[in-house]
């Protein structure tokens, strides 16, 4: 899908407002801090990059709840300039790398990519679904929320009325998932989304998952793919520095074999990294964290090991 010379945008997103731990909005820098650019022009790539997105502008002064949905103006502008950033990258024929900030960004980054390509599938790595409704939220935190937005399920919130529901339940598979809600459990099944939790990782091996979640969204290897990858899929042992971090999690090897899939395929078109929290756990950890992000980044984008 990708014209020459093959060029990522990187989209960097310092935003925290989709959920309450302060922090997450450093992980981008963080991470282009650490030689990201360099290490993907390495590999090959033209990079794209003018500097992290500020989201100050639009910040909206007055955003009480909505519902208990928190920061609701204030997620609904940052997304949709996202969609913007990300879709215009895409229709020049560039990569969208976004660099997060919590997950709540996915409903920017996802909306720019199927705007751009509206055959997409999405593969959303994660321990959590993301799937919650504002009828459904126990927390509030929008960045438990993004999945259900895509899709138009759930109550309508007319501060969010720019996002299309332009993904197919079909069109979407989970791996990693091992801390879902009650509500997403029947939301999951009602939609019929494909998920392949850790159980199906410790049943079948990673391999096998991957080529299963593949042959559902995408069977005949034809459809443009959207990875949206969030750190705390893998165990904290490995990623310690995100929000929920949440035991039984991907290895090292595991959170990077899909990466290395991915790319296989050849049909990668668009790539979020989120959730690292430079501010959580000590800076050992945390160099960890940064350090394991951008490493999937590069498998993703075509690192191999031999
Ligand atoms: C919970 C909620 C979530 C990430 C926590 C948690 C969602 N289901 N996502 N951490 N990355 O609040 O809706
Ligand atoms: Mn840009
Ligand atoms: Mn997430
Ligand atoms: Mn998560």
């Amino acid at each position: 899908f990708l014209p020459n010379p093959k060029t990522i945008a990187i989209v960097g997103c310092p935003f925290s407002g989709g959920q309450p731990k302060l922090g997450v909005d450093k992980g981008p820098i963080r991470l282009v801090e650490a030689g990201l650019v360099n290490q993907l022009e390495g590999l090959g790539w033209k990079v794209n990059f003018d500097g992290h997105h500020q989201f100050e502008s639009i910040a909206a002064e007055n955003d009480p709840p909505i519902g208990i949905l928190k920061n609701p103006r204030l997620v609904s502008r940052v997304c949709e300039s996202v969609a913007q950033a990300v879709g215009g990258h895409a229709k020049n024929g560039q990569l969208p790398l976004t660099l997060g900030g919590d997950h709540s960004l996915a409903m920017g980054t996802i909306s720019g990519t199927l705007d751009t390509y509206p055959d997409a599938c999405v593969v959303w790595i994660d321990a959590h679904a993301d799937i919650n409704t504002p009828d459904t939220t126990d927390s509030g935190n929008i960045h438990g929320m993004p999945v259900s937005f895509l899709l138009g399920i759930g109550q309508k919130i007319p501060e969010f009325s720019w996002v299309k529901a332009a993904l197919r339940p079909e069109r979407l598979v989970y791996i990693g998932l091992r801390d879902i809600d009650a509500g997403e459990k029947r939301i999951l099944k009602e939609n019929k989304v494909k998920a392949f939790s850790m159980h199906e990782v410790d049943k079948y091996g990673i391999g096998k998952v991957v080529e299963m979640a593949l042959d559902h969204v995408n069977p005949n290897r034809d459809l443009p793919i959207h990875l949206s990858f969030d750190v705390d899929a893998l165990d904290p042992s490995v990623a310690p520095s995100t929000g929920t971090p949440v035991r039984g999690g991907l290895t090292f090897r595991e959170g990077h074999y899909i990466c290395e899939a991915v790319h296989e395929t050849g049909l990668l078109v668009a790539l979020d990294l989120m959730e690292v929290n430079p501010s959580l756990a000590d800076a050992e950890s945390v160099r960890q964290t940064v350090a394991v992000g951008c490493s999937l980044v590069r498998s993703a984008l075509g690192e191999t090991l031999l």
